[in-house]
């Protein structure tokens, strides 16, 4: 049998330029609604081709794309009839949400434009930010009763990715933006299977028919043949085409995969998703150690480039791999489809993960890999053990005074959360979106017992402080040091930031921080647990679920409501209507207030706040029951 994808390239040989025309056609065929695509034109290898009569070129970065605009017309009026469903199921005392959503429907600027964003964190990101989702899609079952957010997601404008929040978000857009639990149900057993380990392949009971000789031999197939077409290739590579093995629900990891296709996705298409924007980090020629002023990148469904005055700019996703020159395409320069392969775009945001690729211990994990590791990954890795490359730079010769790399016809790329803004705040904080909420869900790893402190949302907030600097417009709320999120217990519960912009003059978002806590299960899993088996992995999933609820609202029957008053915050001061008395209750409640205590606290050790699902191996219960840990955690709230 001819693999798809095979097929297709067959095609697309036959006619550059038409590939991305004939896919859907394809596929309706077969009676299908579109989904993300394998229409690049030569599996994993991108392709010379044709350029489209009108020749892609660099934009600078003073305004959103027309693509962009376009969409948000589409999805911004999809997203009210959601909202307006929340706000009534919330039914925020004295106050009637339906109504006035009602009232200012035809002004949608008026209305709430809402942001998620899922951190960085390995699996232990992927899965406790999986919890958060399945508790915001109204798809998930029960996730509309009392107590319950379902139907945050579909009234969300951008969903921000980064490193493992991003193999979680890709995952499910590569996948016909399907559901976490369809994910981890998956009726084919392709996906999100974590008892095997990257190391050993996936297990031959799915669809995919390999040995893990035969996994280490089609990724090396895959990745050689992209590097015998004359693009470099990097230890990202391989990361992403293993990661792909995991996320994406086609064989061989799907090497046809596009980001740039979920563009062309029906559910994208009709407003139906939200818009997902992945992160990663320049890294400047000759850097090693990554600043806090990096300059931050984006992959979004259009493009890949950076809102940061330094670069400055976006060039089309789809035509990655083209050899730019001063933002344009020289005549007589082809155009490159198929590098911005989707698992080679979530290795990169999570390319911190290479190094677990060549550092691995070499006992106990199969012949195949190891020899990998030393024959093939050692030596591409050298000291650049971290990097994604994309050669050429599409940015040579761009904004040569700013962009510390427009003389380099190289462009690497790493981890998102390498810069310590581990949580893709960047993406959803530029003055063009206008965002009004953010609800951050922070999976990091920042304390000695690996749960969050902060460091990511102090890393954004220094990063902006100087508005005319590498923030370049954005705004931020204020956040305390880390000593303040241990000793306040901002980190163990959700807690909002920048409640009064008042005293703030541009466009700042409040941040719903969501921070990973115990609730049910000990979700403190170390960053490079790399399998997981389905216990383990579905009480990570409940325990994001849990803490994005707050125990379904049994640890706070208010709960619902305070995020209701956080979505409306910012609409309510543009439409200048008076906030109602449960909101100021519950700003009181959940807002930062401004205090501060920086002493150094003892280790963290939080308590169990929910019933113990399953005792994790390594950590002894400590759970004082539901009840008890309900009063604790409302004692705590109302301090
Ligand atoms: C994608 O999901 C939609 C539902 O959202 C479904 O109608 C469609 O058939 C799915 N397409 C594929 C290719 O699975
Ligand atoms: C939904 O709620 C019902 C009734 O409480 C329960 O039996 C069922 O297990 C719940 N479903 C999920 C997915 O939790
Ligand atoms: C994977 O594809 C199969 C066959 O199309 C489908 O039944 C299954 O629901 C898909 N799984 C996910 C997680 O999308
Ligand atoms: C970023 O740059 C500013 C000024 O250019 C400097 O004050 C600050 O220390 C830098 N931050 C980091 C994290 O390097
Ligand atoms: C920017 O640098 C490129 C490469 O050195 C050069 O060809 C180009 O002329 C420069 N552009 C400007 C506007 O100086
Ligand atoms: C917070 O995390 C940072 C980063 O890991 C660490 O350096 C710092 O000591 C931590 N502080 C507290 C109070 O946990
Ligand atoms: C997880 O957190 C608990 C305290 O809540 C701590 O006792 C345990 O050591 C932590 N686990 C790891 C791997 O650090
Ligand atoms: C802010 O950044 C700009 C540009 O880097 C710099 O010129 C200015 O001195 C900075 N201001 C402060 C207060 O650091
Ligand atoms: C919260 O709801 C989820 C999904 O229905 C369910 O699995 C879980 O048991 C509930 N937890 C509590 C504390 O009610
Ligand atoms: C400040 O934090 C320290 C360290 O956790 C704690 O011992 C002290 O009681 C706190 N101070 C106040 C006023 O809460
Ligand atoms: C699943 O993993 C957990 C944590 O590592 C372990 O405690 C448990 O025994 C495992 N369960 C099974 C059925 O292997
Ligand atoms: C709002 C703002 O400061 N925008 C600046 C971002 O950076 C570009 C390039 O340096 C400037 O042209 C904008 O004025």
């Amino acid at each position: 049998m001819i693999p798809f994808a095979h097929l297709f390239g067959f095609l697309a040989l036959l006619l550059p330029g038409y590939a991305s025309l004939l896919v859907p056609r394809e596929l309706s065929s077969h009676g299908l609604q579109t989904r993300a695509l394998p229409n690049a034109p030569d599996g994993y290898t991108p392709e010379h081709l044709d350029c489209p009569s009108t020749r892609p070129t660099v934009r600078d970065g003073g305004d959103l794309s027309g693509s962009e605009k376009q969409w948000l017309n589409t999805r911004l009026a999809k997203t009210i009839n959601p909202i307006r469903d929340l706000l009534r199921r919330f039914n925020i005392p004295n106050f009637d949400g339906p109504s006035y959503i009602t009232t200012h429907e035809n002004n949608r600027s008026a209305l709430p434009n809402i942001g998620i964003a899922m951190s960085g964190g390995g699996y232990r990101a992927m899965l406790n930010g999986a919890g958060a989702i399945a508790a915001f899609d109204r798809r998930e079952d029960n996730s509309t009763s009392p107590g319950h957010l379902g139907g945050l997601l579909q009234s969300a404008t951008y969903l921000g990715g980064l490193s493992g929040g991003g193999w979680l978000v890709g995952s499910l857009f590569m996948n016909n933006f399907t559901t976490v639990s369809n994910s981890l149900n998956d009726p084919s057993h392709t996906v999100w299977q974590f008892d095997q380990s990257i190391f050993e392949g996936p297990d031959k009971g799915s669809i995919q028919l390999l040995d893990t000789a035969g996994y280490f031999k089609t990724i090396e197939d895959q990745v050689s043949d992209k590097a015998d077409a004359g693009f470099n290739r990097s230890v990202t590579d391989y990361w992403g085409r293993a990661l792909s093995f995991q996320l994406i629900n086609a064989t061989d990891g799907g090497p046809a995969y596009t980001w740039s296709s979920i563009a062309l996705a029906d559910n994208f298409v009709q407003g139906d998703t939200p818009f997902p924007v992945l992160v990663a980090d320049g890294r400047a020629p000759g850097d090693l150690l990554i600043s806090g002023n990096t300059t931050v990148f984006e992959f979004n469904p259009f493009e890949f480039g950076t809102w940061d005055p330094t670069t400055f700019g976006f060039v089309p996703v789809e035509y990655l791999g083209s050899n730019f020159s001063n933002g344009e395409l020289l005549p007589g320069v082809q155009c490159v489809r198929g590098f911005d392969n989707a698992g080679y775009v979530m290795g990169t945001s999570s390319s911190l993960f290479n190094q677990f690729l060549l550092n691995v211990d070499t006992v106990g994990i199969p012949k195949f890999a190891a020899s990998f590791v030393t024959d093939i990954l050692a030596p591409i890795g050298q000291d650049n053990n971290d990097i994604a490359d994309y050669s050429p730079n599409p940015f040579y010769g761009y904004h040569n005074s700013t962009n510390s790399n427009a003389q380099s016809s190289r462009l690497t790329l790493v981890d998102g959360g390498e810069d310590l803004q581990n949580i893709p705040l960047h993406p959803l904080i530029q003055p063009n979106r206008h965002v009004d909420v953010i609800f951050a869900v922070d999976s990091s790893a920042d304390t000695e017992t690996v749960w969050p402190n902060g460091t990511a949302l102090v890393a954004t907030y220094e990063r902006n402080l100087n508005s005319t600097g590498i923030g370049n417009g954005t705004s931020f709320p204020s956040i305390p040091d880390t000593n303040t999120f241990v000793n306040l217990g901002l980190n163990s519960r959700p807690t909002f930031f920048g409640c009064n912009s008042s005293n703030t003059s541009s466009i700042t978002p409040l941040i719903v921080y969501i921070p990973n806590a115990p609730y049910v299960f000990q979700s403190n899993i170390t960053t490079f647990t790399f399998s997981y088996n389905n216990t383990a992995r579905n009480s990570m999933v409940q325990n994001g679920y849990e803490g994005a609820t707050m125990g379904n609202g049994t640890l706070d029957p208010q709960w619902p409501v305070c995020v209701g008053c956080a979505i409306l915050s910012r609409s309510l001061e543009r439409t200048k209507t008076q906030v109602p008395q449960a909101c100021e209750e519950c700003f009181r409640r959940y807002c930062w207030d401004g205090t501060t205590n920086s002493t150094r606290p003892n280790t963290y050790e939080p308590l169990f706040k929910g019933q113990v699902l399953v005792e994790s191996g390594a950590t002894s219960s400590r759970s004082n029951g539901f009840v008890t840990a309900a009063v604790v955690g409302l004692m705590m709230l109302f301090m």
